[in-house]
């Protein structure tokens, strides 16, 4: 059977090497103009991918600011999230989730055939405030079991773990919990084999902020990345990288932020069958608040290396305007599909 290696792929798809990208539009001080033989072979690739992956399922530019289903419109988002203020002022947070088989497009014309709670990769962004309760009403209407196990507190019947926790297909159960600690969490599948159901697309993000007692974080231009892979010929070795599904989505659609204003980013680590993944800013710094269970910051750096599951928030404010590229810092991992833009722009005035 003809198996498709990483390097042949690239070919095949037109996703190309970020070190050829830069070969083709270099001339280094001193060379004379024409180009060797070898360099103008360069010349062919490209950077990122060629075409276009559909937005009709899942848009990743409106996920990356969308929590509770605020992306839907106020009758649709009805149907998925409700909040009930309780008798001490926090609030009651329910949500309808499901997990479906689909598939979905991973790079231009490349699909995979995830599992998805709700029918995208990552699933929906459940984010409260410490202290309120969460009721997650979870039906499984996909062809295998599955669960959903949150990171924090909470009782063993609520983990999702546990032997005889898988919910079959056709069935449905109630996580209830309260929300605890603050800081930067996830949500997945915990049914075995479990690296398959993680990488099949069964991961979400859940963010806890603190309680107003405790002081809140300054108001940002708030983001979700998870730092996301897929291994599309079952070796149990990734082929697409991504932040957020989509192979190189932002180098086709850099993320609009605006210079001077905080920007506070929600990063994840969902990616199998890798040891770690990383994440490293071109032109700045970052302040990191690990797992974001402190509202002091620990580092101040411009790479963050996080394992599977290992998540913190960073903060960064843009200095200057104009395009700024992220990326995992491990090469490989850049080249097949993670890496972006941010386009930095200044504040408009009011006249
Ligand atoms: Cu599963």
């Amino acid at each position: 059977m003809y198996r498709l290696d990483r390097r042949s792929w690239l070919q095949a798809t037109g996703l190309a090497s970020l070190a050829g990208s830069l070969a083709a539009g270099t001339r280094l001080a001193g060379q004379p103009g024409a180009a060797p033989a070898n360099h103008a072979a360069h010349g062919s690739h490209v950077m990122g991918t060629v075409g276009r992956v559909s937005k009709e399922t899942f848009d990743p530019v409106a996920y990356l600011r969308s929590w509770n289903f605020s992306d839907l419109p106020p009758a649709e988002r009805d149907k998925y999230y409700r909040e009930t203020p309780r008798p001490d002022g926090t609030l009651l947070r329910e949500y309808e989730i499901f997990a479906v088989d689909r598939d979905i497009e991973i790079a231009p014309g490349m699909f995979f055939p995830a599992w998805t709670f709700n029918g995208h990769v990552p699933g929906p962004t459940i984010r409260a405030t410490e202290g309120d309760r969460i009721k997650v009403t979870f039906k499984n209407i996909g062809t295998h079991p599955h669960s959903m196990h949150f990171h924090g507190w909470h009782p063993p019947a609520m983990d999702g773990a546990l032997p005889g926790q898988e919910v079959q297909p056709g069935e449905s159960f109630v996580y209830e919990f309260d929300a605890d600690p603050f800081g930067l969490h996830l949500y997945h599948c915990h049914t075995v084999p479990l690296k398959r159901h993680i990488h099949k697309g069964l991961y979400g993000a859940f963010i806890i902020d603190p309680r107003s007692t405790r002081g809140s974080r300054p108001p940002a231009d708030e983001l979700v990345m998870m730092m996301n892979a897929f291994d599309t010929n079952f070796d149990a070795d990734n082929e697409v990288y991504a932040v957020n599904t989509v192979a190189n989505a932002y180098l086709q659609d850099p993320i609009p932020v605006t210079v001077g204003r905080l920007v506070r980013i929600h990063l994840i680590n969902v990616t199998e069958f890798d040891l770690v993944n990383s994440l490293h800013l071109h032109g700045m710094f970052f302040d990191v608040y690990r797992t974001g269970t402190s509202l002091t910051p620990s580092e101040r750096t411009d790479t963050l290396m996080l394992c599977q599951g290992e998540r913190a928030i960073i903060e960064t404010t843009f200095r200057y305007p104009g395009d700024f590229m992220f990326h995992a810092h491990q090469s490989e991992f850049a080249e097949l599909g993670w890496m972006g833009l941010f386009r930095a722009e200044e504040a408009r005035r009011e006249t």
